[in-house]
Protein backbone atom coordinates (compact mmCIF):
# COMPACT_ATOMS: atom_id res chain seq x y z
CA UNK A 1 0.00 0.00 0.00
CA UNK A 2 2.93 2.33 0.56
CA UNK A 3 4.28 3.59 -2.04
CA UNK A 4 6.39 5.89 -3.90
CA UNK A 5 5.89 6.09 -7.88
CA UNK A 6 7.79 8.45 -10.65
CA UNK A 7 6.44 8.96 -14.16
CA UNK A 8 7.54 11.51 -16.74
CA UNK A 9 5.18 14.32 -16.49
CA UNK A 10 5.52 16.69 -19.18
CA UNK A 11 8.46 19.11 -20.50
CA UNK A 12 8.84 22.69 -19.11
CA UNK A 13 10.99 25.27 -20.47
CA UNK A 14 14.36 23.92 -19.18
CA UNK A 15 13.34 19.59 -20.12
CA UNK A 16 11.43 17.17 -18.78
CA UNK A 17 9.46 16.83 -15.13
CA UNK A 18 8.80 14.03 -13.55
CA UNK A 19 6.29 13.79 -11.18
CA UNK A 20 6.25 11.49 -7.97
CA UNK A 21 3.22 10.10 -6.13
CA UNK A 22 3.74 9.23 -2.43
CA UNK A 23 1.04 7.10 -0.96
CA UNK A 24 0.63 6.12 2.88
CA UNK A 25 -0.64 3.60 4.38
CA UNK A 26 -4.19 4.85 5.18
CA UNK A 27 -4.37 5.46 0.86
CA UNK A 28 -3.86 9.06 1.09
CA UNK A 29 -1.50 10.67 -0.93
CA UNK A 30 0.53 13.53 -1.66
CA UNK A 31 1.73 14.54 -5.07
CA UNK A 32 4.95 16.28 -5.97
CA UNK A 33 6.89 17.46 -8.95
CA UNK A 34 10.20 18.70 -10.60
CA UNK A 35 9.11 21.73 -11.67
CA UNK A 36 9.34 24.05 -8.85
CA UNK A 37 9.86 21.59 -6.77
CA UNK A 38 5.79 21.83 -6.62
CA UNK A 39 2.98 20.38 -4.35
CA UNK A 40 0.91 19.40 -6.78
CA UNK A 41 -1.75 17.18 -4.81
CA UNK A 42 -2.36 16.06 -1.38
CA UNK A 43 -5.60 13.85 -1.06
CA UNK A 44 -7.35 12.59 1.84
CA UNK A 45 -10.11 9.92 1.36
CA UNK A 46 -9.96 10.97 -2.20
CA UNK A 47 -10.79 15.04 -1.54
CA UNK A 48 -8.09 17.18 -2.76
CA UNK A 49 -7.00 19.72 0.24
CA UNK A 50 -5.16 21.96 -1.89
CA UNK A 51 -5.46 23.76 -5.64
CA UNK A 52 -3.78 22.73 -8.31
CA UNK A 53 -3.67 21.37 -11.80
CA UNK A 54 -3.89 17.59 -13.06
CA UNK A 55 -1.70 18.70 -16.51
CA UNK A 56 1.88 20.19 -16.36
CA UNK A 57 0.32 23.14 -18.44
CA UNK A 58 -1.28 24.65 -15.94
CA UNK A 59 1.44 24.99 -14.03
CA UNK A 60 3.44 26.65 -17.07
CA UNK A 61 0.79 29.13 -17.59
CA UNK A 62 -0.34 32.05 -15.61
CA UNK A 63 -1.11 31.03 -12.01
CA UNK A 64 -0.28 32.07 -8.32
CA UNK A 65 2.52 29.85 -7.52
CA UNK A 66 0.15 26.70 -6.73
CA UNK A 67 2.01 24.62 -4.34
CA UNK A 68 5.69 25.75 -5.67
CA UNK A 69 8.95 25.86 -3.33
CA UNK A 70 9.33 29.96 -3.26
CA UNK A 71 12.11 32.02 -3.10
CA UNK A 72 14.89 32.95 -3.06
CA UNK A 73 13.18 35.71 -0.86
CA UNK A 74 9.77 34.89 -0.08
CA UNK A 75 7.16 37.87 -0.60
CA UNK A 76 8.17 41.58 -1.44
CA UNK A 77 11.77 43.24 -1.69
CA UNK A 78 11.05 46.79 -2.36
CA UNK A 79 11.95 48.26 -5.57
CA UNK A 80 13.80 45.16 -6.52
CA UNK A 81 17.20 46.43 -4.38
CA UNK A 82 18.63 46.12 -1.21
CA UNK A 83 21.88 46.59 0.49
CA UNK A 84 24.16 43.72 2.06
CA UNK A 85 27.42 44.18 3.51
CA UNK A 86 27.67 47.51 2.43
CA UNK A 87 27.41 46.08 -1.19
CA UNK A 88 23.98 46.97 -3.14
CA UNK A 89 21.81 44.35 -5.41
CA UNK A 90 19.48 45.15 -7.99
CA UNK A 91 16.34 42.56 -8.72
CA UNK A 92 14.49 41.79 -11.76
CA UNK A 93 10.74 44.02 -10.52
CA UNK A 94 7.70 41.79 -11.11
CA UNK A 95 5.45 42.86 -9.25
CA UNK A 96 4.95 46.67 -9.59
CA UNK A 97 8.13 48.02 -8.43
CA UNK A 98 9.20 45.42 -6.51
CA UNK A 99 10.48 41.81 -6.67
CA UNK A 100 8.09 39.16 -5.54
CA UNK A 101 8.94 35.22 -4.77
CA UNK A 102 12.50 35.63 -5.82
CA UNK A 103 11.74 37.00 -9.43
CA UNK A 104 10.70 36.29 -12.62
CA UNK A 105 12.59 33.44 -12.87
CA UNK A 106 12.70 32.09 -8.99
CA UNK A 107 12.69 28.53 -7.75
CA UNK A 108 8.93 28.03 -8.29
CA UNK A 109 9.81 28.02 -12.57
CA UNK A 110 12.98 26.26 -11.62
CA UNK A 111 13.64 22.31 -12.74
CA UNK A 112 14.84 20.40 -9.59
CA UNK A 113 17.02 17.25 -9.75
CA UNK A 114 14.83 14.64 -7.13
CA UNK A 115 15.25 11.42 -5.63
CA UNK A 116 12.55 9.78 -3.63
CA UNK A 117 13.04 7.70 -1.04
CA UNK A 118 10.78 5.34 1.38
CA UNK A 119 11.75 5.13 5.49
CA UNK A 120 9.67 3.11 8.01
CA UNK A 121 6.52 4.83 7.96
CA UNK A 122 7.56 7.32 5.61
CA UNK A 123 8.19 7.95 2.22
CA UNK A 124 9.55 11.16 0.06
CA UNK A 125 11.38 12.85 -2.05
CA UNK A 126 14.21 15.47 -1.98
CA UNK A 127 15.30 17.97 -4.23
CA UNK A 128 17.98 19.76 -4.65
CA UNK A 129 19.03 22.97 -6.88
CA UNK A 130 21.85 25.29 -7.50
CA UNK A 131 21.13 28.83 -7.80
CA UNK A 132 24.04 30.23 -9.55
CA UNK A 133 26.15 33.62 -8.00
CA UNK A 134 23.56 36.33 -9.58
CA UNK A 135 20.62 34.00 -10.08
CA UNK A 136 17.67 36.74 -10.57
CA UNK A 137 20.43 39.71 -8.83
CA UNK A 138 21.28 37.67 -5.51
CA UNK A 139 24.80 37.25 -4.69
CA UNK A 140 26.32 33.51 -4.28
CA UNK A 141 26.20 30.24 -5.37
CA UNK A 142 23.31 28.57 -2.96
CA UNK A 143 23.06 24.63 -3.08
CA UNK A 144 19.68 24.26 -1.50
CA UNK A 145 17.06 21.19 -1.19
CA UNK A 146 13.48 20.63 -0.07
CA UNK A 147 12.26 17.53 1.14
CA UNK A 148 8.79 16.07 1.12
CA UNK A 149 7.98 13.73 3.39
CA UNK A 150 4.57 12.15 3.98
CA UNK A 151 4.08 10.02 7.07
CA UNK A 152 1.45 7.82 7.62
CA UNK A 153 -0.14 10.33 10.17
CA UNK A 154 -1.40 12.61 7.32
CA UNK A 155 1.55 14.61 8.06
CA UNK A 156 3.33 16.45 5.66
CA UNK A 157 6.78 17.71 6.54
CA UNK A 158 8.36 20.24 4.27
CA UNK A 159 12.60 20.84 5.29
CA UNK A 160 14.86 23.36 3.73
CA UNK A 161 18.30 22.94 3.77
CA UNK A 162 21.08 25.62 1.94
CA UNK A 163 24.36 26.99 1.86
CA UNK A 164 25.84 29.66 0.02
CA UNK A 165 29.59 30.68 -1.13
CA UNK A 166 29.21 34.09 -0.52
CA UNK A 167 26.70 36.21 2.12
CA UNK A 168 22.89 36.22 0.66
CA UNK A 169 19.76 36.76 1.41
CA UNK A 170 17.32 33.72 1.59
CA UNK A 171 13.91 33.41 2.51
CA UNK A 172 12.28 30.44 1.23
CA UNK A 173 8.67 28.55 1.77
CA UNK A 174 5.85 26.71 0.04
CA UNK A 175 2.81 28.85 -1.59
CA UNK A 176 -0.01 25.73 -1.21
CA UNK A 177 -3.43 26.91 -1.26
CA UNK A 178 -5.41 25.16 1.50
CA UNK A 179 -9.37 24.50 1.13
CA UNK A 180 -9.97 21.23 3.44
CA UNK A 181 -13.72 21.05 1.74
CA UNK A 182 -16.45 20.70 -0.75
CA UNK A 183 -17.44 24.07 -0.41
CA UNK A 184 -15.73 26.70 -3.41
CA UNK A 185 -14.44 29.27 -0.78
CA UNK A 186 -12.89 28.92 2.53
CA UNK A 187 -14.75 31.88 4.34
CA UNK A 188 -16.82 29.53 7.05
CA UNK A 189 -13.18 27.67 7.68
CA UNK A 190 -12.21 28.58 11.38
CA UNK A 191 -8.86 29.41 11.56
CA UNK A 192 -6.25 29.72 14.64
CA UNK A 193 -2.82 31.64 14.31
CA UNK A 194 -0.74 32.22 17.74
CA UNK A 195 0.05 35.62 16.97
CA UNK A 196 0.02 38.91 18.91
CA UNK A 197 1.24 41.19 16.27
CA UNK A 198 0.90 41.64 12.49
CA UNK A 199 2.68 43.47 9.88
CA UNK A 200 0.96 46.44 8.19
CA UNK A 201 2.09 46.93 4.40
CA UNK A 202 0.87 49.83 2.18
CA UNK A 203 -1.56 48.83 -0.43
CA UNK A 204 1.14 47.61 -2.59
CA UNK A 205 2.19 44.76 0.69
CA UNK A 206 5.09 46.47 1.10
CA UNK A 207 5.04 46.82 5.55
CA UNK A 208 4.75 50.11 6.57
CA UNK A 209 7.95 49.06 9.20
CA UNK A 210 6.65 48.29 12.29
CA UNK A 211 5.04 45.55 13.43
CA UNK A 212 1.17 46.04 15.38
CA UNK A 213 -0.97 44.61 17.89
CA UNK A 214 -4.03 41.98 16.72
CA UNK A 215 -5.99 43.07 19.53
CA UNK A 216 -9.08 44.53 18.10
CA UNK A 217 -8.83 44.08 14.46
CA UNK A 218 -9.29 41.60 11.74
CA UNK A 219 -5.61 39.91 12.77
CA UNK A 220 -7.25 38.53 15.55
CA UNK A 221 -6.77 34.99 15.27
CA UNK A 222 -6.15 33.78 19.01
CA UNK A 223 -9.41 32.04 19.16
CA UNK A 224 -10.84 29.90 16.48
CA UNK A 225 -12.59 32.55 14.17
CA UNK A 226 -14.65 32.21 10.45
CA UNK A 227 -12.09 33.29 8.18
CA UNK A 228 -15.32 35.24 6.37
CA UNK A 229 -16.11 36.72 9.88
CA UNK A 230 -13.74 40.18 9.77
CA UNK A 231 -12.57 39.83 6.01
CA UNK A 232 -14.73 42.42 4.47
CA UNK A 233 -14.92 44.73 7.28
CA UNK A 234 -13.84 48.31 7.06
CA UNK A 235 -10.46 48.23 8.62
CA UNK A 236 -8.20 49.92 6.11
CA UNK A 237 -5.41 47.10 5.67
CA UNK A 238 -7.96 44.27 5.08
CA UNK A 239 -9.98 46.85 2.75
CA UNK A 240 -7.03 47.82 0.87
CA UNK A 241 -6.02 44.69 -0.33
CA UNK A 242 -9.10 42.63 -0.48
CA UNK A 243 -8.74 40.67 2.58
CA UNK A 244 -6.16 38.84 4.54
CA UNK A 245 -2.21 39.22 2.51
CA UNK A 246 -0.19 39.59 5.59
CA UNK A 247 2.38 38.43 7.69
CA UNK A 248 1.52 37.54 11.04
CA UNK A 249 4.35 37.50 13.99
CA UNK A 250 4.11 33.84 15.45
CA UNK A 251 4.25 34.03 19.28
CA UNK A 252 7.26 32.02 20.18
CA UNK A 253 7.12 28.59 22.55
CA UNK A 254 10.07 28.08 24.13
CA UNK A 255 8.63 24.38 25.75
CA UNK A 256 8.10 23.09 21.84
CA UNK A 257 11.12 22.65 19.12
CA UNK A 258 8.80 22.67 16.75
CA UNK A 259 5.71 25.03 17.75
CA UNK A 260 2.29 24.49 16.38
CA UNK A 261 1.37 28.05 14.82
CA UNK A 262 -1.97 27.47 12.75
CA UNK A 263 -5.43 25.48 12.81
CA UNK A 264 -7.45 25.41 10.06
CA UNK A 265 -11.05 23.71 11.05
CA UNK A 266 -13.50 23.13 8.43
CA UNK A 267 -16.95 22.61 9.85
CA UNK A 268 -18.74 21.33 6.84
CA UNK A 269 -16.16 17.96 6.78
CA UNK A 270 -14.89 17.45 10.19
CA UNK A 271 -11.48 18.17 9.04
CA UNK A 272 -8.26 19.56 10.39
CA UNK A 273 -5.21 20.94 9.39
CA UNK A 274 -2.69 21.80 12.19
CA UNK A 275 0.20 23.65 11.09
CA UNK A 276 3.83 23.82 12.95
CA UNK A 277 7.18 25.92 11.57
CA UNK A 278 10.02 27.23 13.18
CA UNK A 279 9.73 30.42 11.46
CA UNK A 280 9.09 33.57 12.76
CA UNK A 281 6.19 34.54 10.74
CA UNK A 282 3.24 33.49 8.65
CA UNK A 283 2.13 35.31 5.16
CA UNK A 284 -1.36 34.56 5.58
CA UNK A 285 -2.90 35.09 2.17
CA UNK A 286 -7.09 34.74 1.38
CA UNK A 287 -6.48 34.36 -1.80
CA UNK A 288 -8.38 37.65 -2.57
CA UNK A 289 -8.30 36.83 -6.70
CA UNK A 290 -10.91 38.46 -8.90
CA UNK A 291 -13.92 35.66 -9.74
CA UNK A 292 -12.64 33.48 -12.70
CA UNK A 293 -8.63 34.95 -12.70
CA UNK A 294 -7.51 31.14 -11.89
CA UNK A 295 -8.56 27.49 -12.10
CA UNK A 296 -8.23 24.55 -10.58
CA UNK A 297 -8.21 20.87 -11.05
CA UNK A 298 -10.73 20.33 -13.44
CA UNK A 299 -10.51 23.69 -15.01
CA UNK A 300 -13.29 24.73 -12.25
CA UNK A 301 -12.99 28.41 -11.73
CA UNK A 302 -11.67 29.56 -8.19
CA UNK A 303 -14.28 32.13 -6.92
CA UNK A 304 -12.30 35.08 -4.62
CA UNK A 305 -11.08 33.65 -1.04
CA UNK A 306 -11.60 30.02 -2.56
CA UNK A 307 -8.32 28.94 -0.12
CA UNK A 308 -6.26 29.86 2.28
CA UNK A 309 -2.22 30.21 2.08
CA UNK A 310 0.21 29.67 5.24
CA UNK A 311 3.36 30.28 3.83
CA UNK A 312 5.82 30.36 6.73
CA UNK A 313 8.68 32.73 6.55
CA UNK A 314 11.07 35.65 7.71
CA UNK A 315 9.00 39.08 7.55
CA UNK A 316 8.31 40.41 4.33
CA UNK A 317 11.38 43.26 2.51
CA UNK A 318 13.28 42.51 6.10
CA UNK A 319 16.36 43.32 3.91
CA UNK A 320 15.32 47.07 3.84
CA UNK A 321 13.35 46.94 7.06
CA UNK A 322 15.72 48.35 9.93
CA UNK A 323 13.75 46.63 12.32
CA UNK A 324 13.06 42.94 11.08
CA UNK A 325 15.60 40.41 10.97
CA UNK A 326 17.07 39.48 7.98
CA UNK A 327 17.66 36.19 6.80
CA UNK A 328 21.52 36.24 5.65
CA UNK A 329 23.37 33.32 5.10
CA UNK A 330 27.10 33.40 4.92
CA UNK A 331 29.61 30.91 4.00
CA UNK A 332 30.27 28.15 6.53
CA UNK A 333 26.82 28.14 7.73
CA UNK A 334 23.83 26.13 6.72
CA UNK A 335 20.00 27.57 6.18
CA UNK A 336 17.76 24.81 7.89
CA UNK A 337 13.65 25.12 8.44
CA UNK A 338 11.28 22.96 8.92
CA UNK A 339 7.64 23.16 8.39
CA UNK A 340 4.32 20.51 8.98
CA UNK A 341 0.93 20.32 7.85
CA UNK A 342 -0.95 17.78 9.61
CA UNK A 343 -4.14 16.72 8.72
CA UNK A 344 -6.68 15.32 11.41
C1 LIG B 1 1.06 35.86 -1.81
C2 LIG B 1 0.85 37.31 -1.66
C3 LIG B 1 0.96 38.11 -2.87
C4 LIG B 1 0.65 37.46 -4.18
C5 LIG B 1 1.02 35.99 -4.21
C6 LIG B 1 0.47 35.25 -5.38
O1 LIG B 1 2.28 35.42 -1.30
O2 LIG B 1 1.61 37.90 -0.65
O3 LIG B 1 0.24 39.30 -2.74
O4 LIG B 1 -0.63 37.68 -4.59
O5 LIG B 1 0.79 35.32 -3.06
Amino acid sequence: MSTVSRRPWGVCPAGPVDSFTLTNAAGNVARVMTYGATLTALRLDGDDMILGYDELAGYLGDQPYYGATVGRYGNRIANGRFDLDGHTYHLPQNNGDHTLHGGPVGFDKQLWDAQEFTEGNERGVIFRLTSADGDQGFPGTVHLSVTYTWTDLNELIITYSAVSDRPTVLNPTNHAYFNLGRTADVLDHELTITADRYVPIRPDGIPLGHTAPVAGTPFDFNEPKPIGQDIAGSHEQTAAVGGYDHTLVLRPDPSATLPEFARLHDPATGRTLRAFTDMPGVQLFTTNFEPDQFTTYGGVPVPPHGAVCLETQYFPDAPNQADFVTPVLRPGETFRSVTIYRFT
